[in-house]
């Protein structure tokens, strides 16, 4: 079982596709194991995207994502990451496919919707970031046994 750090950046906060992203996890058969809306302060953002410091887009993707309110939430499930990984698409909105999130409802090269860790070690480091332990719930959604097929390879 894997949890992974999602961010539903400031434009999916503004432009309202909060509701349907979340929706698109639920029914993938992930769980939502936290949940929280808050303003990302710049020292947050510097700690999160350390890796980049020093790149060209670097401080432009500080500006973005503390340029309003965003969705954190920690989705869990086997294979979590990869799997949410394969939902968010290509980086950019214009390359990535259709019936991926960034592919539905991105263009930009800068406004890209969401995040999601990309790793175990980077899920652990981003979950620590933006949730203490007790905001993360450990329950099982009653419809998993036809989600997960048991002892499944
Ligand atoms: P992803 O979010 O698809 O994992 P990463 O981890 O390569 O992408 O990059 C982290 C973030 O940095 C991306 N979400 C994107 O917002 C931004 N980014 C990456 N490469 C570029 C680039 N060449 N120009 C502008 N922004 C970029």
């Amino acid at each position: 079982m894997e949890t992974t750090l999602i961010i539903l950046k400031p434009d999916a906060v503004q432009r309202g596709l909060t509701g349907e992203i979340i929706s698109r996890f639920e029914r993938k058969g992930l769980t939502i194991a936290g949940m929280k809306l808050m303003q990302i302060s710049k020292p947050l953002a510097e700690k999160h995207y350390a890796p980049h410091q020093g790149k060209p887009f670097y401080p432009g993707l500080i500006e973005y994502i503390t340029a309003g309110p965003v969705v954190v939430l920690a989705v869990r499930g086997q294979r979590a990451i990869e799997i949410s990984r394969r939902m968010m698409g290509k980086t950019f909105g214009y390359e990535a496919e259709s019936g991926t999130i960034r592919g539905d409802f991105g263009s930009s090269k800068t406004y890209n919707l969401i995040h999601g860790s990309d790793s175990p070690d980077s899920a652990a480091f981003e979950l620590s970031l933006y949730f203490q332990k007790d905001e993360l719930l450990d329950y099982s959604r009653p419809d998993g046994r036809w989600v997960f097929k048991a002892n499944e390879t």
